[in-house]
């Protein structure tokens, strides 16, 4: 027989974070370490065998081998088809829409996201269900409590397939298809957005784009619809090679890793539009000439704008925002009348709304942005969604931001990151915030005095299930705010991630800078949770 049953010891460190298994590459090169939550995770799928996977990953370092591996696996253990990206490519909202378009059981995602790749850099690998989107906590925590217990796992005898070349092959009767990653995305593109009108803004002669794929996935996606769909000059998309440790560089789509995207685009002669996708294509970055769009305002410009694409030309049925996320969108929600929801960090509390029509908009300040189109956030589509508003608007990044914040007023909005904290420190400074809740309530800093202090737990609208523990939430009279947050991605020690928010009415003082306008909120936030004494930190790794 060529299938093989193969002894193993349980690992109890594989539960899943804020979005799959994220560790170092040394880790998931242990022994049987990649097999065993790979197990864990077919044992957990009821009605598996006979069923269509979709694999794919971000091309990072580990990737071929571990989709060599899955395949094997999954013929092992009943799987009847697997579509595979060739070279092993697939971004993340490319696997979401290939589950759903081929009506597939679920997929299997190799990424870190936006963490560093190479042998010495991170892996992942994440589970998403029948609906395309990430597997929500009940499926997770059995892939976990599974992972714990196990003692064996099934592996196919079979040689390594060619992942290079698009066409049919198999591991015993498993049917395997080498699909091309970019086709049916960018088919799904070109029905949502109007090209025409932004085919016609690219060769305009008026209109000036770079695109940095920072070496990851979505380098052959923003080269395929960009230059060869849309006619944007040749040279628009760089650093559109995938590569195994992207380049060495850290594939997150921010003011601090995106540093040559960033001095291009607050150089000499910047183009007029500036973006970037992370590692597996999933989050984005948007910038004007020497002009940042927050996420949390690029969310609730693309709802206030949304008719103007053909895919949301209906209007919106609601919104969604992670808590963390500022009210920009809430404000754009009340006046377009529409139901606008606030749900924990991390995509897979946005499934049921949207799989309940509930909702046709999310987003996430973690730089996400998506639709109903898919079940996870989309980089490319998010560009795409601010290239339709620019054809059409033909304003620039900067005067939309601008005329929105007149209308609706701005949420300043930033978020301090402190990185590789000590866990210990991190875990201690989160539970004494929490039981300085009494003394905390009705204090008075300066002219604000906080109105409520909690812990954020939510109940899903739609199923009821209950998630707590997602975070502490300070509030003030005047509607500022401080939330903090351990991070579930991070893979050494704790990542502290510290979000300030204030609400400005008063469009003279829209210009300030960010750090400015919130110093006074920032320094609160550090004394509040003792920031410097408990962690020894006195200042953030990454301000976004
Ligand atoms: C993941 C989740 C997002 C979340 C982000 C940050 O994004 O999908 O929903 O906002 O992590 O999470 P945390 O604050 O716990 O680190 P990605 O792009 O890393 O998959």
């Amino acid at each position: 027989m060529n299938i093989r049953t193969v002894a193993t010891k349980a690992y109890t460190d594989q539960k899943p974070g804020t979005s799959g298994l994220r560790k170092k590459v040394t880790i998931f090169q242990q022994p049987h370490y990649l097999e065993n939550f790979v197990q864990a995770i077919f044992d957990s799928l009821v009605g598996l065998q006979g069923k269509t996977l979709v694999v794919g990953g971000d091309g990072r370092y580990y990737n071929r081998p571990a989709i060599q591996t899955i395949l094997k696996m999954a013929a092992a253990n009943g799987v009847k088809r697997v579509l595979v990206g060739r070279a092993g490519l697939l971004s993340t909202p490319a696997v979401s829409h290939l589950i759903r378009k081929q009506r597939a059981f679920g997929g299997i995602i190799l990424s870190a996201s936006h963490n560093p790749g190479g042998p010495d850099g991170d892996f992942g690998i994440k589970y998403n269900i029948t609906n395309g989107g990430p597997a929500p906590e009940s499926v997770t925590s059995a892939i976990y409590q599974r992972a714990c217990k196990l003692s064996l796992y099934r592996i196919h005898n079979a040689p390594d397939i060619d992942l290079d070349n698009i066409g049919h092959s198999g591991i015993g009767d498993m049917e395997i298809e080498i699909v091309d990653p970019v086709t049916q995305y960018a088919q799904l593109m070109e029905r949502l957005f109007d090209f025409n009108a932004i085919r016609t803004l690219f060769t305009s002669g008026l209109f000036t784009m770079r695109y940095d794929a920072m070496h990851a996935v979505t380098g052959p996606y923003a080269i395929e619809i960009l230059e060869n769909r849309l006619g944007a000059a040749q040279g628009t998309v760089i650093n559109g090679r995938p590569l195994e440790d992207f380049g060495g560089g850290h594939p997150d789509p921010n003011l601090t890793y995106a540093p040559e995207l960033v001095a291009i685009m607050n150089g000499a002669r910047a183009p007029d539009f500036g973006a970037a996708a992370d590692g597996d294509g999933d989050r984005n970055m948007i910038l004007g000439r020497n002009f940042f769009v927050t996420p949390s305002d690029s969310l609730a410009i693309l709802a206030a704008n949304a008719t103007i694409a053909p895919g949301y030309a209906t209007g919106l049925a609601g919104v969604a925002r992670s808590m963390p996320t500022s009210a920009a969108v809430d404000r754009v929600a009340k006046e377009l009348g529409i139901e606008c929801f606030e749900t924990p960090t991390g995509w897979k509390f946005f499934g049921n709304l949207l799989d309940a029509g509930r909702v046709t908009l999310c987003g996430e300040e973690s730089f996400g942005t998506g639709s109903n189109h898919v079940r996870e956030k989309d980089g490319l589509w998010a560009v795409l969604f601010w290239l339709n508003i620019l054809a059409v608007r033909r304003q620039s990044v900067e005067q939309i931001v601008q005329r929105h914040w007149a209308v609706y007023g701005r949420n300043f909005y930033t978020r301090h990151d402190y990185e590789s904290v000590d866990a210990t420190a991190a875990t201690q400074l989160m539970d004494r915030l929490r039981e300085d809740f009494p003394d905390l309530r009705g204090r008075k800093f300066g002219h604000r005095q906080v109105l409520f202090c909690d812990d954020f737990s939510y109940t899903d609208p739609v199923d009821r299930s209950v998630s707590t523990g997602q975070g502490v939430r300070i509030g003030f009279d005047n509607g500022d705010r401080i939330v903090f947050r351990l991070s579930g991605t991070g893979t050494e020690g704790a990542t502290l991630r510290v979000y300030i928010e204030s609400y400005e009415p008063d469009a003279a003082k829209h210009r300030q800078e960010t750090q400015q306008a919130l110093a006074d909120l920032i320094s609160i936030a550090r004394d509040i949770s003792r920031l410097t004494e408990r962690t020894g930190r006195d200042t953030p790794t990454v301000i976004t």
